[in-house]
Order: structure tokens, then sequence, then C-alpha cells
């Protein structure tokens, strides 16, 4: 059974969207967050219960599968998906942002990146051609063009510079990436901060007729106004029948926020990583386990809550496993994060699908800020 790519709209509210993005291994309903699995694991997370917790596609990243395995061994071994036993959407970073966060002795030129890796300090080259073919070899459902992310601030000349190094290699992308009907390769918006750059990158990439559009370049060290400005400008400029991706977004009021100017796909390592670190996002706002205060709270995360995590462990005990650096601290806390961003999402479609957004918005900022002690 081969099913081709296709994103179909269900229903707008405002600028909001809730919709379908249909491929071979399965459905992505939007607006939609992808867990964060790197090293072909969601940290701390069986994937099956990644999929029970409402996940329909999980990020993996080029950048730490070409160095460890090795994407010509996860090819070997019959792909990421059965690899990391997730047979459903998977969507791959190109691994240019990770290189120039992780990687050392980075130069980047016309060609590509090369650098050293993190891990033995190795050299390695990633061009858009290469960048392909491995989210190829890995098997991705949904591949990412090689990009270069400034962080801000940053020169408008600089902005502009990667921003048209960005366009050079999304075409490069676009030609190595070919007709593959049942996967599609994103472009990626880049500009900085400056509005005329990101109508520029965004406009050139539209005309490139690409499966759908990512903005880049944005949660990197400016203030949320700032991101969502650039969204107000951005958006207007992508086709209403292709999906929009924000990438490494982000807190859940940037993610209401970005869904509500028209975003349908977000990954995050925030809810992932804060699990490691003692810290449980809930409907009420974020909650510090490692806090004293809840040394004898005999009350769960979240009584109301559908996931267990949340539902059944008292504070007291989370407090303790934290405490004692316990693993089961760390998969307690990260299942309850995920549980909580994706009963987000699915109260974010359903009620775009209801045309009450903004009321849930308001109702979802009211939770956060009422706190429960
Ligand atoms: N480009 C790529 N991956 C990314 C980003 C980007 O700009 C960001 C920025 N928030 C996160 N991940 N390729």
């Amino acid at each position: 059974m081969s099913e081709r790519f296709t994103f179909s709209l269900v229903r707008t509210d405002g600028t909001a969207r809730t919709g379908e993005i249909r491929m071979p291994r399965g459905v992505i309903r939007t607006p939609a967050f992808m867990p964060v699995g790197t090293a072909a694991t969601v940290k701390a997370m069986y994937p099956e219960q990644v999929k029970a917790l409402g996940a329909d596609v999980v990020l993996g990243n080029t950048y730490h599968l070409m160095l460890r395995p090795g994407a010509e061994r996860v090819a070997a071994l019959g792909g990421l998906h059965r690899f990391m036993n997730w047979p459903y959407p998977i969507l791959t970073d190109s691994g240019g942002f990770q290189v120039m966060s992780l990687a050392q002795l980075r130069k980047i030129d016309e060609t590509g990146v090369t650098f050293q890796s993190h891990l033995d300090g190795s050299t390695y080259e990633l061009t858009p051609e290469r960048s392909i073919e491995i989210q190829g070899l890995l098997g991705a459902d949904i591949q990412m063009q090689l990009d270069e992310c400034v962080r801000l601030p940053c020169s408008d000349e600089e902005a502009e510079r990667a921003m048209r190094l960005s366009l050079r290699w999304a075409e490069r992308c676009r030609v190595a990436f070919g007709e593959q009907p049942e996967r599609a390769v994103f472009g990626i918006v880049q500009g900085g901060a400056v509005e005329r750059l990101r109508v520029e990158s965004a406009r050139a990439l539209v005309d490139m007729d690409l499966k759908g559009y990512a903005v880049g370049g944005l949660a990197v060290g400016e203030p949320q106004n700032v991101m969502l400005r650039m969204l107000d400008v951005v958006v207007p400029e992508l086709p209403a029948n292709k999906p929009r991706y924000l990438m490494g977004v982000g807190t859940p009021d940037d993610i209401v926020e970005a869904v509500r100017r028209g975003i349908d796909m977000f990954d995050c390592v925030m809810p992932t990583r804060a699990g490691r670190h003692g810290l449980a996002y809930t409907r009420f706002g974020k909650v510090n386990l490692r806090n004293a205060k809840h040394a004898e709270d005999p009350r769960p995360l979240d009584p109301d809550s559908g996931c267990v995590a949340a539902n059944t462990y008292s504070r007291a005990y989370l407090h303790h496993l934290v405490k004692a650096g316990e693993i089961l601290g760390m998969m307690l806390l990260t299942w309850n994060n995920l549980a909580y961003y994706q009963d987000l999402m699915a109260g974010l479609r359903k009620a775009i699908a209801e045309g009450r957004l903004d009321d849930f918005i308001a109702e979802t900022k009211q939770g956060w800020a009422r706190g429960e002690d």
C-alpha cells in the first residue's frame, strides 16, 4: 500500500488551522508536537509509550546519527524506523543547526560545513547533498534542507548572508532529493529578525515548490515578541495548502501563540530535558520537584490527567526520586511532560475544529497563571 505525501486542512479558526499530513507510515494530526529522539531514542521513554501519548511523529537528528552509529549502519539494519522500533512517521533535522551548537572547529563555506565530532574529534563534512543522502539512508519520511541558523542578536549583513546561503542550499537539497512521492523535503525560512529578509526567504522557498516549509532561526536568544512578529510576517507568505513547522519551539506559551498564528508542527527538547532535571509541566504551570516543599506532599501532579505518571505517583515520591538521582524519576517526569504537551496539542486541535481557539488559549493561560498551591 503506497500512499503519497499529502497535507489536507480539516478546519481553520482565524489564522490557525487543524489538518492531516498523510504518508505511508501514518497520519500526523496537526497542530503536532514531535518529541525529540535525537540519538534514535526519545530519552527515558519506550516508543510504545510515546505512541500511546498521542504522538504521531518523532524527530531524529542527522548530526548525531551520522556520528554514531552511522547512517550506513542504520540503513544496513533496515532503517531508523526498524532500528528504534518506531514504525510511524519520522522527521529528521538536517544537521547544520546541531553542528553549530555541538561540534568543534566548524568551518562553513559554499560547499557545506566541515566539523570535528564532539565524540572523538574526527573530521566530517556535511554538504546539502550528503545531508539528504544521510536522511534517505535513515529512511526519514520528512527531511529538512541543510541551512545555516545564526544566533540572535546579529547584524543584518550576517542574517542576510546566512539566509542567502540557506536558499542556495535549499535548491541543492531539492535537486538531491529528486522525486519521492511518499516522502518530503521541507525548506527552512531564515533571515534573523529582519522582516524584509524573512519575506524574501519565504518567497524564494515558495518558488521552489517544496512540500512543506519550516521557520528556522527563531527561539535562538530573541524575546518572544520578536519571534511572534517574525511569524506574523512569514506565515502570510506561505501557501495555505502546505504544512508549516516552527523549529525548536518551545514553551507551552510559545506553542499556543504560534498555533494561533498558523503554525502546524513543533519540536523541542524542553519536555524531555526538563523531565530529566526534575521539572514537571502541568495544567497549573511548572512544578520543580527538587523543591523541599514537595517532600511530604501526598498529591499527584494532576489527578485529572489521563497519564499514570501524572495521576498516580505522589509529589513526595517524585521529589524523593529526583533528590536520590533515581532513573525512575527521570522516566516518570519525562512521561508526565510529554503527556502534558500531547494533551495540549489535542486540546488545540479540538478547539480549532470547534472554532473556539481564542477561548481555549485564554482558559489554558488562566490555568498556568493560577498555579495550584
Ligand atoms: N535550523 C535547523 N534546525 C533547527 C533550527 C534551525 O534554524 C532551530 C532554530 N530554533 C532549531 N532547530 N535546521
